[in-house]
C-alpha cells in the first residue's frame, strides 16, 4: 500500500511539467459547462498542442464524442473519464521481462546526451535490488568521460565495470565483458554504447558490429537492445529512433527525462509510430528515478488536478 503511494506520488511529480503545459489545461477546461460545438474545437486544439500527434488528436476526440454521444452525455465534467479511456486504451503495459538467458545481455543504445548512462546506472540499481549480480561494459569508447561516467557510477552503486581503452574497438569490450560475466557469473550484462562516432565512423554500422560480437561471445546476446529516448526532444526523436531500429533489432523502448519535458504525449506517438513498448520511464536523475512503465498511472498523472 505505501509502495502504491510512493510509485504514484513520483508519477505525480514526474509528470508536472507535462500537466502544467498541456493535459493539465485539458483537464481544467473540462470543467462543469454543457457540452456545445466549441468544446471540440477547443479540445482539438488543446490536444495537438500535447504532442501526441495530430492524426491522435482527431481519433480520440472523434471517438470520445461517439462514446458520449452514445451515452447521452451533456456536461463536460463527464467527458473526462472518456478521454482517460480513450488514452488509456491506445497505451499498452509493457511485457514481463522473462529471463530465460544467462547471463542475459542487454544493449543499451541512443543518441549522445539522450540519458544511456544514466539508465544503466537506474537498471543497475534495479537489478542488484533484486538480489541479481549486474556488471556494467563500457562500449562508449570515443569519449573518455563516457566511460569515467559508468565508472562512476559503478563504484557509487558497487557494481563492476568492463571498459577498455580510449577510442578501443568497442566491439572488444563487449567481448571482454561478456567473457569476464560468465567467468565471474554476473548477470545481466548491461552494455552503455556511443550515441555519436569521429565522423568517419558510421555510428549505425558500429552498432551492427557491437550486436554481432555479442553474438559471437555468447549465442543469442544480445537478448534484449533497448533505445533511449529523450522525452523533451519531442518529434525528433522519432526519426532518430526509426534509424536506429533499422540497424539493430529494437525491443523496447526506455523514456528518458520525461520529468523535464512538457511533452509527454510523445508516449502516445511512440506506440503508435514505432510499434515499441515503452519498458521504463526515466523521471529524474537518482538512480532510483526509473518506473517500468504503467500506463494507468502515466494517464491519471498527466490529466490529474492534485497539485502535486
Ligand atoms: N531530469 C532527468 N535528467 C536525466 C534523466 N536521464 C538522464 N538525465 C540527465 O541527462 C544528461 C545526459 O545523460 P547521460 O546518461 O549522460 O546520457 P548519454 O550521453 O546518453 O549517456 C545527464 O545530465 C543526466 O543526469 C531523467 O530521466 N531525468
Ligand atoms: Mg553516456
Amino acid at each position: 500500500m505505501q509502495a502504491m503511494e510512493n510509485n504514484r506520488k513520483k508519477w505525480l511529480r514526474g509528470l508536472a511539467r507535462t500537466r502544467k503545459s498541456t493535459f493539465g489545461k485539458i483537464a481544467s477546461f473540462l470543467g462543469a459547462s454543457e457540452i456545445s460545438a466549441a468544446t471540440w474545437e477547443e479540445l482539438e486544439s488543446l490536444f495537438i498542442q500535447s504532442d501526441i500527434g495530430v492524426q491522435t488528436s482527431l481519433d480520440v476526440i472523434e471517438q470520445v464524442k461517439r462514446q458520449s454521444q452514445q451515452e447521452g452525455i451533456l456536461r463536460t465534467d463527464e467527458l473526462l473519464g472518456l478521454v482517460k479511456n480513450e488514452l488509456l486504451s491506445r497505451l499498452n503495459t509493457p511485457p514481463a521481462q522473462e529471463w530465460n538467458e544467462h547471463p542475459s545481455v542487454i544493449m543499451i543504445a541512443g543518441v549522445n546526451g539522450s540519458g544511456k548512462t544514466t539508465t544503466l546506472a537506474k537498471l543497475g540499481k534495479r537489478y542488484l535490488e533484486e538480489g541479481l549480480k549486474p556488471l556494467f561494459v563500457a562500449a562508449d569508447t570515443y569519449r573518455a568521460a563516457a566511460t569515467e561516467q559508468l565508472q562512476i557510477w559503478g563504484e557509487t552503486l558497487n557494481i563492476p565495470v568492463i571498459s577498455g581503452q580510449q577510442n578501443g574497438d568497442p566491439g572488444a569490450v563487449v567481448f571482454d565483458g561478456i567473457q569476464a560475466a560468465l567467468a565471474r557469473k554476473y548477470d545481466p550484462v548491461l552494455i552503455d554504447t556511443a550515441g555519436r562516432l569521429h565522423t568517419r565512423y558510421n555510428l549505425m554500422e558500429e552498432l551492427k558490429k557491437v550486436h554481432r560480437v555479442a553474438g559471437k561471445a555468447l549465442p543469442g546476446a544480445p537478448h534484449a537492445c533497448w533505445l533511449v529516448m529523450d522525452a523533451t526532444t519531442g518529434q525528433n526523436a522519432l526519426q532518430q529512433a526509426l534509424s536506429f531500429q533499422k540497424a539493430i533489432p529494437l525491443d523496447g523502448i526506455v523514456l528518458a527525462k520525461l520529468d523535464s519535458s512538457a511533452k509527454g504525449g510523445l508516449v502516445f506517438a511512440i506506440q503508435e509510430q514505432l510499434g515499441l513498448p515503452i519498458l521504463y520511464a526515466g523521471l529524474g536523475e537518482d538512480p532510483a528515478d526509473l518506473m517500468p512503465f504503467n500506463p494507468e498511472e502515466f494517464v491519471e498523472s498527466i490529466l490529474s488536478q492534485d497539485q502535486e
